[in-house]
């Protein structure tokens, strides 16, 4: 069942070979920044409706972490619901969450736009006793942030891809990045600039443009950035929408043919064939279904009570056995990287 503004079919998603995990227990309740849990057992213990909120409705990244999360909602006998919009704006879960409330949710699992614009909702529904786990991306009220990636891991990956390329010779690179405000885009950015700065300073970032994970968005800011900078060489796009699209607008381009580098965090499903024609070559990403999943078991335990939140604590799920510390985020594991090798292995 799902309330939203655009209703989309929902097919389950077989992962082929998992991707390498290194699930390690590290499980931390608690709030950064924002208000803590309510710490005990739900006040709906038991209740496992749970409802899940994607940045938005529409990007099949999406698609495959909620699918991820129905398989485990329901494999514990809970309700799945999947709200939101089709718009990755900072404030659009807003009217989700109260719904939520209203309905009596044990737990929201959610996915931020902005790592503040929700918090006055989030901070209502901890208030009305429902859990709230952040995954993907994450906000300053919550009770646990399911991470797939460490920032810095994250950010490592995809700079190294960017040395492996250019080595020491000089490059000019663009950031196409998708929502503007979206907490975990602007971490990885960051990181990106920085790693860049110190390890290659070779490679100069000369612009940052955003496609707000939209599809005709990021295409034109492929397009315009590329326009914009005759001398560019190459666009690293950490946004499944960017990545995409960016290989779209090089595809439609044969002029550009291995003129810009490309790579991002972008979904084996819908970069594979990009991949093996050559538009580029390398891209990053992690099992976006375990995040979604991972997410679920973290939510039935806070609704159980298991965890409290409490340092040390510890709860057991069907990825495996995690430990509550401070800081209130799970890491899924490292960062994979595709190639033409083994794109197809994976259809998510
Ligand atoms: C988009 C979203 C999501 C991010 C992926 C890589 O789908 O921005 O938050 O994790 O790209």
């Amino acid at each position: 069942m799902r309330f939203s503004e655009s209703m989309r079919g929902r097919k389950g998603r077989v992962v082929g070979a998992a991707v390498a995990l290194a699930v390690t227990g590290v499980l931390l309740a608690g709030c950064a920044g924002g208000t803590g849990g309510t710490g005990g057992a739900s006040a709906a213990a038991g209740n496992y409706n749970i409802v899940v909120m994607p940045k938005s409705l529409g990007n099949k990244y999406f698609g495959a972490s909620d699918a991820g999360a129905k398989k485990a909602i329901e494999s514990f006998g809970g309700k799945y619901t999947e709200a939101g919009s089709n718009e990755a704006a900072p404030n659009s879960q807003s009217p989700f969450i109260q719904t939520a409330i209203q309905n009596g949710a044990g737990a929201i699992i959610l996915a931020a736009n902005d790592p503040q614009a929700v918090c006055a909702d989030l901070k209502s529904a901890q208030t009305a006793g429902i859990k709230i786990v952040t995954f993907d991306s994450d906000t300053n009220c919550r009770d646990a942030f399911i991470n797939q990636a460490t920032v810095d891991g994250v950010a490592q990956g995809l700079v190294d891809l960017a040395i492996k390329k250019f080595g020491k010779n000089p490059a000019n690179v663009a950031i196409e990045s998708g929502g503007p405000n979206a907490t975990n885009l602007n971490a990885w950015v960051a990181a990106i600039k920085s790693k860049m700065a110190t390890q290659a300073p070779n490679i100069k970032i000369v612009d940052l443009v955003y496609g707000n994970d939209v599809d005709a968005d990021a295409y034109n800011a492929a397009k315009g950035v590329i326009t914009a900078h005759p001398d560019l060489d190459g666009i690293i796009a950490p946004d499944s929408v960017s990545v995409k699209e960016a290989a779209h607008y090089l595809s439609d381009t044969p002029s550009l043919k291995g003129k810009i580098w490309l790579t991002g965090l972008g979904l084996p499903s819908e970069l594979g064939a990009y991949v093996k024609s050559g538009v580029f070559d390398q891209f990053g990403l992690w099992d976006v279904g375990a995040l979604g999943q991972l997410a679920a078991y973290t939510a039935k335990a806070l609704i159980d009570g298991t965890i409290k939140g409490v340092k040390g604590e510890k709860f057991t799920t069907p990825l495996g056995d995690f430990t509550v510390a401070d800081k209130g985020e799970i890491v899924l594991g490292p960062l994979f990287v595709f190639d033409k090798s083994n794109v197809d292995n994976f259809n998510f």
